[in-house]
């Protein structure tokens, strides 16, 4: 075989190798605004002012499937500064997008805004992100439903439809809820 042709089946098979690797950690990438700010409601017969992301309360439900990856551009219009933490994702190496305030970043300022690179790796079912700067997590949060890989099967019967429930518990005394937080996706 001569060295022209060697060197050409070397080149198909490095192609066919790095083709390979790329299939390997091919994921999906969900891309996210959330806007802090805040937001008048009406709740437990007052009204008040609070902090949301984009207005909702609870906030907008981030849905991925298992290794997949979010970038969730945070733009803070809040007047201190925030963090948003992504609650029992356990981000492998990458411990700048973890989100707790004065750990592993600096706040978010007012008229700023941070991308966080949220990493799923062997995470499935229902988690939560929240703020984590001070009480701000009590009005500023939401759910996280993670299905299982494109091609995979549940460990249960498929279910038909979902419903994300958040119980928080609150009280409308001051602008910042004390709360209990649980969050469930009821199949
Ligand atoms: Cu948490």
């Amino acid at each position: 075989m001569g060295l022209k042709n060697m060197s050409l089946i070397l080149g198909f098979l490095g192609f066919v190798f790095l083709q390979g690797l790329l299939v390997c950690t091919a994921y999906n990438v969900h891309n996210y605004s959330f806007i802090v700010k805040n937001t008048f409601f009406e709740r437990l017969c007052s009204n008040k002012t609070m902090l949301t992301v984009n207005g909702g309360f609870p906030g907008p439900t981030i849905h991925v499937r298992k290794g997949d990856r979010a970038y969730v551009n945070v733009h803070n219009e809040a007047s201190y500064g925030v963090t948003i933490h992504w609650h029992g994702v356990k981000q492998p190496r990458n411990p700048w997008s973890d989100g707790p305030e004065n750990i592993t970043q600096c706040p978010i300022k007012p008229r700023k805004n941070f991308t966080y690179e949220v990493i799923f790796s062997d995470e499935e079912g229902t988690l939560w992100w929240h703020a984590h700067s001070d009480w701000t997590r009590a009005t500023v949060h939401g759910a996280i439903v993670i299905l299982p890989e494109a091609n995979t099967t549940y460990p249960f019967p498929e279910p038909a439809a979902e419903q994300v429930l958040i119980l928080g518990k609150g009280n409308a005394r001051d602008t910042n809820f004390f709360f209990f937080f649980f969050c469930y996706t009821i199949w």
